[in-house]
């Protein structure tokens, strides 16, 4: 039986992966870089390289291991990618990069009833990022799940636009991260932003063929994954940021469903002058069953608010969210979930 078998973001879950932060580093800054990561950073001397600090991996690895303790007492199994060194550069016939890390398998893996996609990102240093997952790709492909990687993006500088200070990504090649895209059974929801375009939905929808529907959306300032602007709890409930979604931006597939918005954010802490991600990596969660949660301790109005909606909440530290940019979401990528639709 394929290993590979999931359909949406809440059914039980059987199998997973989970990222590390072990070698990870923020890249040479490129135009990639400055496009995806910090659109908000105009001078690129002030985009933050190098290596993470010592403790920020180390206590991440704690956190992590913690997580993974508690997702196997749920009896859930646990995958690990091969850490990488990022510190190599590569080159292709228009660029070189070195590597960021494989804290977020969500973002470049795709895992779709019983394939597996492995995502075009937009951001050069992400390149060869899935390689860190091909054994356990091959495992999956032996059990009987399909494997398929996009077409490989060139990424020339005329990819990243700049238009009145908002950044996007042109139409001349699909290209989209995984974390573009939630799962609804059937439905995909598919965010349209500087870090996935229009071409990479048309490749997703022709590649799965018309058992599914690819709906594209769109958030506030073009902002990159779907996976903090909407949180889907169960079939028909779901979290929105309100900061980047309203009424004029909810996609019509979205018409039934009970919305209900994010309360406020506790703040946390980050290292440095910009971080991987906004405040809004709080709203990250990880469904365990469509009444179980996994959220950031921290965010306590978000458990609250699930409490109240009835889904019961394993409150779990993750202290580097915003300077890794990852939250439980982020950090993982669900395999398989008991249900078949
Ligand atoms: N990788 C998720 C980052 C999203 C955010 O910072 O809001």
């Amino acid at each position: 039986m394929s290993l590979v078998n999931v359909h949406n973001e809440w059914d039980p879950l059987e199998e997973i992966i989970v990222g590390t932060p072990i070698n990870g580093q923020l890249p040479q800054p490129d135009i990639s870089v400055q496009a995806v990561d910090f659109p908000d950073i105009d001078n690129p001397q002030k985009i933050p390289v190098g290596k993470f600090p010592h403790h920020i991996i180390e206590e991440t690895e704690e956190d992590i291991e913690e997580f993974i303790d508690t997702l196997n007492k749920l009896s859930i199994t646990v995958r690990r990618p091969e850490p990488q060194n990022n510190e190599k550069v590569f080159t292709t016939p228009h660029w070189s990069s070195d590597g960021l890390y494989t804290y977020c398998p969500r973002d470049m893996i795709l895992a779709i009833g019983n394939t597996v996609i492995e995502a075009p990102s937009s951001l050069r240093c992400r390149y060869f990022e899935t390689k860190a997952y091909t054994n356990i790709f091959i495992d999956y492909m032996k059990s009987g799940s399909r494997w398929i990687s996009a077409p490989k993006p060139e990424l020339r500088d005329t990819t990243y636009l700049q238009n009145n200070g908002v950044f996007s990504i042109s139409e001349d090649e699909p290209l989209f991260d995984a974390a573009n895209i939630l799962r609804l059974g059937d439905d995909l929801l598919y965010l349209v932003s500087n870090s996935g375009n229009l071409l990479g939905a048309q490749w997703l929808q022709s590649t799965l063929g018309p058992q599914y529907t690819v709906h594209t959306c769109y958030n506030e300032n073009n902002f990159k994954h779907i996976d903090t602007t909407y949180s889907f709890i169960r079939e028909g409930t779901l979290i929105y940021n309100p900061h980047r979604v309203n009424d004029k931006l909810f996609p019509k597939v979205l018409d039934k469903w009970d919305k209900i918005a994010c309360p406020k954010m506790v703040p946390t802490s980050f290292y440095g002058d910009a971080p991987l991600s906004s405040p809004w990596i709080g709203m990250n969660i990880l469904m365990i069953t469509p009444n179980l949660a996994i959220v950031e301790k921290s965010q306590i109005h978000l458990i609250k608010l699930l409490e109240k909606i009835k889904v019961d909440v394993i409150p779990l530290q993750l202290r580097h969210t915003r300077t890794l940019g990852g939250g439980f979401h982020c950090i993982t990528c669900d395999i398989r979930r008991r249900g078949n639709e």
